[in-house]
């Protein structure tokens, strides 16, 4: 028997809380901060966002479990206890995001905005399109997620491209790497997906001077900016510049440097922006439940633990 704490901030903890108990009758079940019971006997924590300092008081842990893919609020936290952190690595999840990546992209391919507007005059009009194969879409991260994206865009025939740190080959993708690769992958990409996670490498890369390199002479005429990776990545005030002065003709945002999304930012009403709310890639209690159950057996069996974040790398 393991004692599991749940710390979630954001998201509703109950459906979590719920449904690890019915999963999981053989373990305690804690939910912080109305059910932690005795700290030191709690062996395993599953978290999101959980405040700064709080991992730390629990003495006997022997690994956390993100409830989500990316992992920087944990990592930043400067009492971050020494045990393994796990993130979420599971095919729901990754579909889930793949699902949000080709719908935004098509919705720019395909020109839907312009479409949705002119219904809205009743006006019928059709205007030239680009085939899929003409068109360079470049994903910025080419890990789990970025990877399962680049190859479904690459099969509706999409010309793909991806950009990551250390050299990678993927089927019928061009991919580039490290800093030396992001000019000539920027160069040659119209409608940009980004899906890096947040590290003081990555921190403001996508900038006005990075966007400005797009290739805004491509079959599309125009570039667009596709983030469901980390706001942090992303600068606000230079995507709301790259948008006004016609660099990007569109811009689909999940994901801000500050979250949610202030009222008054100029992003919620802008023509050219398509805002979600850090839900590209839903984490389904139902799915990642079952998925750090398993990972707990295993750990408890003593078999290595799967997708364990390299601290030193942030991700
Ligand atoms: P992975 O760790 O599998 O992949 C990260 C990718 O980013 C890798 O390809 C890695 O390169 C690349 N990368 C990291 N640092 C750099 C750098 N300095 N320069 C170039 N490339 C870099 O993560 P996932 O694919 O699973 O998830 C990606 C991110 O998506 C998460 O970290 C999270 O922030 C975000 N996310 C957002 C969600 C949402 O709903 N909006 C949901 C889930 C995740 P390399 O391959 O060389 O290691
Ligand atoms: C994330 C997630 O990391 O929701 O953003 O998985």
């Amino acid at each position: 028997m393991a004692n599991i704490l749940l710390v979630i901030i954001g998201w509703d903890p109950k459906d979590w809380d719920r449904r690890f108990r019915v999963a999981a009758p053989q373990h305690g079940i804690r939910l912080w901060p109305e059910r932690v019971g005795d700290p030191d006997d709690v062996t395993y924590a599953a978290v999101w966002r959980p405040p700064h300092g709080l991992l730390g008081s629990f003495r006997n842990l022997k690994a956390i479990f993100t409830l989500g893919a990316g992992v920087d609020d944990v990592l930043t936290d400067p009492n971050l206890p020494q045990v393994p952190i796990v993130r979420i690595v599971d095919p729901d999840l990754t579909m889930r995001m793949t699902e949000y990546v080709v719908l935004h992209v098509l919705k720019y391919h395909r020109q839907q905005r312009l479409y949705e507007s002119q219904q809205r005059e009743r006006l019928w009009r059709d205007h030239d399109q680009p085939a899929a194969s003409e068109v360079a879409v470049g994903v910025l991260g080419l890990g789990v997620l970025g990877s399962h994206a680049a190859t479904v865009l690459q099969r509706l025939s999409f010309r793909v491209a991806g950009w990551c740190r250390t050299a990678k080959s993927l089927p019928g993708i061009e991919t580039f790497s490290g800093l030396a690769g992001l000019e000539p992958f920027v160069r040659r990409t119209e409608i940009m997906v980004c899906l890096l996670p947040a590290t003081p490498e990555t921190e403001g890369l996508v900038n006005l001077a990075l966007l400005r390199r797009l290739k805004f002479d491509g079959a599309l005429a125009g570039c667009y900016l596709i983030n469901a990776g980390r706001g942090a990545v992303q600068v606000d005030a230079d995507i709301l510049a790259a948008l006004d002065e016609d660099t990007l003709k569109g811009a689909t945002l999940d994901v801000f440097p500050t979250e949610p999304l202030a009222l008054a930012s100029p992003f919620w009403l802008h023509p050219k922006v398509t805002i979600t709310p850090h839900n590209a890639a839903w984490s389904s209690p139902r799915a990642i439940v079952s998925n750090i159950l398993r990972q707990i057996d295993r750990a408890e069996l003593g078999i290595p633990l799967d997708n364990e974040v390299d601290r030193n790398r942030g991700y």
